[in-house]
């Protein structure tokens, strides 16, 4: 898959895609990722992408003649790429939507803003908008990069067997169960006895009773979602 991403700053892509598992998709030719320079697209001698909001108020606005000249140009060389805007406005990212957007076999456009925004007429340029939750960062980079990784772990090949069911059983939609490991007893706190009992099914129900009480006591927003409330 591709991901192309249109920025102010290409230099923040290189190195959370250096390590791991990003690293090895992208040796294996399972992912490519691209970006381009918004900066290049700047109007006038100083290259200008922002400006002063139509109505007054503080800070600066992105205009739209740079950006739309950067997708026009990502586009007219790989046709079909579906655009995602990357904005505080918009539809909330979660693993529902990395996995339709690991289906859009084209690849993906992100746009990551910087100021206080864009222009609204950059809406129209999008196929979608996306947001990855309701605190304030500095601009579209960094959420550019939760979502290229979420995406990546679903495409095939990219994850061994072992990890992908860990995937499904976040769809599933409650938290995980707790995990223990050696020693027997760690500060004093020893591992529930049931996980050494060696009964399978007893150990089984356990987990299932575990992760739901869990569940409950902290997201209760998904158990409701996942009816086995
Ligand atoms: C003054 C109102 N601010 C909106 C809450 C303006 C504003 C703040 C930060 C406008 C843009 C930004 C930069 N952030 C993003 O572009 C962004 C973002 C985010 O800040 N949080 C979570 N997801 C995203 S996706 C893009």
């Amino acid at each position: 898959m591709q991901f192309h991403i249109v920025t102010l700053f290409p230099e923040m892509f290189d190195s959370p895609f250096a390590a791991g598992i990003m690293a090895r998709a992208i040796r294996g030719e399972l992912v490519k990722i691209q970006t381009h320079n918004l900066r290049e697209h700047g109007l006038g001698n100083y290259r200008q992408i922002d400006d002063e909001p139509y109505g007054g108020g503080s800070g600066m606005v992105m205009r739209p003649e740079p950006i739309a000249a950067a997708v026009d140009q990502v586009l007219s060389a790989h046709p079909g790429l579906w655009r995602i805007l990357l904005t505080p406005q918009g539809e909330l990212f979660n693993q529902s939507i990395a996995a339709e957007l690991a289906r859009r076999e084209h690849g993906l456009l992100l746009i990551a803003g910087r100021y206080e925004g864009v222009d609204e007429r950059v809406r129209q340029l999008v196929d979608q908008e996306l947001s990855i939750g309701d605190y304030v960062l500095s601009g579209g980079e960094l959420p550019a990069m939760v979502i290229i990784e979420a995406v990546t772990r679903l495409l095939p090949g990219v994850l061994g067997n072992q990890a992908s069911l860990e995937e499904e059983s976040f769809r599933g939609g409650i938290l995980e169960y707790p995990q223990y490991t050696r020693p027997e007893v760690f500060r004093g706190s020893a591992v529930p006895s049931v996980l050494l009992s060696g009964d399978h099914e007893k150990i089984r129900r356990w987990r299932q009773e575990q992760a739901i009480k869990r569940t409950r006591e902290r997201r209760p927003d998904l158990l409701a979602k996942s009816s086995r409330g």
